[in-house]
């Protein structure tokens, strides 16, 4: 049977503070916890929802020593920046923290510590990579090598330009630290595991048999782990970067990022409920009082820490609640590519914004479209505007927009009252009366794409009510009907502000204040007197606005110069070829010659043709340099070429005696050999 809870602590995954976050982010946490928590909060349930930078681990440390700042700079930096995009897009943390706070540090100092005293924690001693130079021992990212297995360039725990396998950092050829290129040498090191194994079953029956409800992809990746033995878990890290660890003797040694970062939570929570306990009580009620639901939104990577690590620290702690679902997304791809942020191959959060002001709900709205639920998604900016264009500005701006101007041209502005509903007035409230169920149904099951289009749906029923009751038709012969049906319009723009309050938030709020409402609950859903007769409404505003292709140019050729500018920087020349012999060499005749004429060949829109001065007879070249080159560039140029190429006939009767040579760019352009210095036409290259 389903447990009725009391209150609902949701989490989102804290993002490392060492970047900006972008739209692959948004999609496959930030957006759906918001949504969700919106519709709790519409619905008047009691709810938290918790956020914060996760400022520790090698992603962080890595970045600082690439720009040659200290780790405290990053994520400086990074949460500020972060914190303001959440902001902006409407993400309505009740906290928002950060992993080096105070707070934090404490907290999750004593948690460890609890754990060690209580004999919870393993202690064991491993061989781990040192390098001397530093004096510094390495984690598995930061050893790279030859991969035993296929060769390639590898890092210590996967070789991810070659095979994909997983690997140990001792199983390298020839390993070096990435930051140095010293060899590392093996030295002994102590820290303390997580006994994963001891609470497999546990987990087993919790998850495997306890949570058959949570989505496939998290069970399913439950389930592949508890299929297989699992083992005790490091918790601490020979860093310098992070929480210490609180034992003694344990200099140099830091909580293993995972430790702490969810540990975050719990603090962000502490934080919160310190500053204001007279608004959120005890942190204890949201994580230890058996009648909270907590819940963790997160993305695919991150599972096995949310579902399996986390959980068991909490059941070894003692006192937590356990999560009681995780909706964890899939990946959001942009324009069929992975959004990569050392590619810069993503829509950071922080350049929207400056792009398209005041569009947050657009992209809230397309993200949530497309969501990454069930399956990897992709985000293109032609399906951006299109669902801009086609769907927001179209079909619920359009419906809004419609029932206010008519309101204000036949009524001032004043709700008309309602008259007798005729059977097809009828129909329609009906019709929107259902939604209400339907997107309750599916929010409650974390379906919010389905939920949102639900929600559209609302629009769509509005939209065809005007167009078929077109009541700008009857305003000579029946004012009575116009105002009944303007009424019922304006009904269901009012429900329509509380349907996509979750989603849309700021669209909302905007609706709102056009039709001057003062309440809204998720429970007048489907109502039809949220506006009394006689009610003044606003000014009637654009709810949406439709976005131009120019716009789209602009992003897609910004990111086709991103492209370009990630081949140049990956270019690697070909291997060479089988060595040739001299005599092999000399079979062939390259010849200098200057460039007569060139034209373009009619028709064949890759190929110019040449008259070249060869010292000899002038010959004839067809090259298909036609989309690297304009003729004129070329003209009285000297160009090498292949003067004892056999002859060759085009379709069209055209043959090229001779081939001009030109180098192969990284990205497929073409450049024409030349020389240095002039010479005669024909003489030989050798
Ligand atoms: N910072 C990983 C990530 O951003 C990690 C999540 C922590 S949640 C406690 O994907
Ligand atoms: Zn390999």
């Amino acid at each position: 049977m389903e447990k009725k809870f009391k209150r609902t602590t949701v989490t989102s995954a804290l993002p490392y503070a060492n970047g900006p976050v972008h739209i692959g982010h948004l999609a496959g946490v930030y957006v759906p916890a918001d949504i969700y928590v919106r519709y709790l909060r519409l619905k008047g349930e009691e709810v938290l929802f918790v956020g914060g930078s996760d400022e520790h681990g090698v992603p962080v440390t890595q970045r600082a020593r690439k720009e040659g700042i200290t780790p405290q700079d990053v994520v400086d930096r990074y949460h500020n920046i972060i914190k303001e995009s959440f902001k902006e897009f409407g993400i309505s943390f009740d906290v928002y923290s950060r992993t080096t706070s105070d707070v934090h540090h404490k907290f999750a100092s004593d948690f460890f510590r609890k754990l060690y005293d209580e004999g919870k924690l393993v202690e064991q001693s491993t061989m781990q990579f040192y390098d001397e130079k530093t004096g510094k021992f390495l984690t598995d990212r930061d050893v790279v090598g030859e991969c035993p297995y296929c060769h390639k360039q590898a890092y210590g725990n996967q070789c991810e330009e070659g095979c994909g396998r997983a690997l140990e950092p001792t199983e390298l050829i020839n390993p070096r630290s990435k930051e140095t290129g010293e060899t590392p040498v093996l030295k002994e090191t102590k820290n303390w595991y997580l006994p994963l194994n001891e609470y497999q079953q546990w987990l087993k029956e919790w998850i495997l048999e306890g949570h058959k409800e949570w989505r496939p992809n998290v069970y399913g990746q439950c389930k592949s782990w508890l299929d297989m033995d699992l083992q005790p878990r490091a918790m601490t890290r020979d860093l310098d970067w992070g929480i210490p660890v609180p034992v003694e003797g344990a200099d140099g040694k830091v909580l293993y990022v995972w430790f702490d970062a969810p540990i975050g939570y719990i603090s962000n929570t502490k934080e919160l409920c310190d500053n204001e306990p007279e608004r959120w009580g005890s942190w204890e009620k949201w994580w230890q009082d058996e009648d909270t639901r907590l819940l963790h939104f997160i993305g695919k990577d991150n599972i096995v820490f949310h579902c399996i690590i986390f959980p068991t620290m909490m059941k070894a702690h003692g006192s937590y609640v356990m999560p009681d679902n995780v909706p964890s997304n899939e990946f959001l791809n942009l324009e069929d590519d992975k959004i990569s942020t050392s590619r810069n191959w993503a829509v950071w959060l922080h350049e929207y914004l400056v792009d398209f002001p005041g569009k947050q709900d657009v992209l809230r709205y397309v993200l949530t479209a497309n969501a990454p639920e069930t399956k990897d998604n992709n985000f293109t900016w032609r399906d951006f505007q299109a669902r801009n264009n086609n769907e927001l500005v179209a079909v619920y701006g359009n419906f809004v927009n419609r029932a206010l101007v008519l309101t204000h041209k036949y009524f001032d502005g004043k709700v008309p009252a309602c008259g007798t509903l005729t059977d097809y007035d009828k129909a329609t409230v009906a019709e929107f009366m259902d939604v209400k169920a339907e997107v309750e149904k599916l929010l409650d099951t974390f379906k919010f794409r389905e939920a949102q289009k639900e929600a559209m749906n609302l629009a769509r029923i509005g939209n065809k009510y005007l167009a078929d009751t077109e009541p700008w038709k009857l305003a000579k012969t029946d004012m009575e009907r116009v105002g009944t049906i303007l009424n019922l319009s304006l009904q269901l723009a009012a429900n329509l502000a509380i349907a996509f309050e979750p989603f849309l938030p700021f669209s909302s709020e905007k609706l709102r204040g056009m039709l001057g409402m003062e309440t809204f609950e998720w429970n007048q859903l489907g109502s039809t007197d949220l506006l009394a007769a006689g009610h003044q409404l606003g000014k009637a505003e654009l709810l949406f606005e439709k976005i131009e292709d120019s716009a789209i140019d602009a992003q897609m050729q910004r990111l086709e110069d991103i492209k370009k500018a990630n081949e140049a920087a990956n270019y690697k020349a070909n291997p060479v070829k089988p060595t040739v012999s001299f005599e092999d060499w000399e079979k062939l005749d390259i010849r200098v010659g200057t460039v007569l004429e060139c034209e373009r060949v009619p028709k064949m829109k890759k190929l110019l043709k040449f008259k070249i001065a060869d010292g000899l007879a002038d010959r004839t070249i067809v090259s298909g340099i036609a989309e690297h080159y304009a003729p004129e560039e070329l003209v009285g140029k000297q160009v090498l070429f292949i003067a004892n190429f056999a002859p060759r006939q085009f379709k069209n009767g055209l043959v090229s005696e001779g081939m001009i040579l030109s180098a192969e760019n990284y990205d497929g352009s073409l450049a024409v050999t030349s020389l240095l210095r002039e010479v005669k036409p024909g003489s030989e290259v050798k």
